[in-house]
């Protein structure tokens, strides 16, 4: 295909998905008397969610959708210089961060995600674009890259850090591939919206574990694991080690519990020990759940201690603690009653 009919391909399968997006609108089944009045809240993980979090709330202010906040929530860590999500992130075993993303819209039940994808500066972007201007969820590797450079997003493939890579690999030189992985060299950001009318939107972007085999996608370019949203009941999302949680769609887990009832805290505690009652490692999962239902009340849970998550809303923004499984009972947890 030769570079005009390739944008044609895109141009017209993007009229496609956009036509075929029309007709699968979800309606609500919450009653109205059942809405609170926390909305618009903004959830993500880790306490590097917070500034991300401020801004996605600006954004909602500024008039933009719960999509656009995600997106630009997830845009300032990925350009912030974590160590973990954007080029900034930690390398792979050959030197090189490779990242994943996916972004979902509830209006629609959109998905989009790109994984393994190098020299993207926004992969959350990349999710977005694949999201809305393709008929696809998800677009890996080079192929993610194509397709993001024909969108015009911004490279730079100078990420490969050799100074970086060094002085990582000597930290990691001790440890065999199996061994790294931990849960000290890997963190997502995980942002959920929901705006004031009730719709939700969320998005994962991550560098994944350091010192990856080439070519590893984690759970948080796959929908359903790292992230899920359902516009009637809520959403959830993860952190943690991607192998433990993409073997048991836990972030769908999570909001199909919150379906049947369960306050967000509890939604996710029953996920991760549903998991720990099956998996051979027991409670020693290191995975960690956000989540957030259609009347924004919030939560979280995970195997870690402390894990800190980031809440805001119009009257505070702040880090909390998740509800810890394998850890003694500390004051943890979301907003329920
Ligand atoms: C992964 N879940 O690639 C991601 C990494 C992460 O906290 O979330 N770390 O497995």
């Amino acid at each position: 295909m030769n570079n005009s009919s390739r944008r044609n391909f895109l141009l017209h399968t993007s009229i496609a998905a956009a036509t075929t997006s029309l007709g699968i609108g979800c309606s609500t089944t919450y009653r109205t008397n059942q809405i609170t009045n926390h909305r618009p809240v903004i959830i993500s993980t880790w306490s590097f969610g917070k500034p991300a979090n401020e801004l996605a709330l600006q954004t909602l202010q500024d008039g933009g959708s719960a999509l656009d906040a995600v997106e630009q929530g997830i845009r300032l860590v990925e350009s912030s210089g974590n160590s973990s999500v954007g080029l900034s992130g930690n390398p792979n075993a050959a030197g090189v961060p490779q990242l994943d993303a996916c972004i979902m819209n509830g209006p629609g039940h959109r998905a989009g995600s790109v994984a393994g994808i190098e020299g993207v500066v926004h992969p959350i972007t990349a999710a977005r674009l694949v999201m809305e201007k393709t008929p696809h969820v998800m677009l890996v590797g080079r192929g993610a890259r194509w397709f993001s450079e024909q969108q015009g997003l911004k490279t730079n493939d100078n990420a490969e850090d050799k100074k970086r890579y060094e002085s990582w690999l000597k930290k990691q030189k001790q440890n065999s591939l199996n061994k790294e992985i931990n849960s000290d060299n890997h963190d997502t950001v995980t942002l959920i919206v929901i705006d004031k009318n009730g719709d939700i939107a969320g998005g994962c972007s991550t560098s994944g574990l350091s010192g990856k085999i080439p070519g590893r996608v984690g759970d948080s370019p796959i929908i359903g694991s790292g992230l899920y949203v359902d516009n009637e009941v809520g959403a959830a999302g993860a952190t943690g080690l991607g192998e433990n949680v993409m073997r048991y769609c836990a972030s769908y887990q999570v909001v199909e519990n919150m379906r049947q009832g369960m306050s967000p805290t509890k939604a996710c505690a029953e996920a991760i020990k549903r998991i720990a009652r099956i998996d051979p490692l027991g409670m020693n999962l290191g995975i960690n759940f956000i989540a957030i239902n259609k009347r924004g009340e919030f939560g979280a849970a995970g195997t870690q201690a402390n894990f800190p998550y980031s809440i805001t809303t119009k009257d505070f923004s702040e880090v909390r603690k998740g509800k810890a499984l394998s850890a003694a009972y500390q004051k943890e947890g979301g907003n329920e009653k």
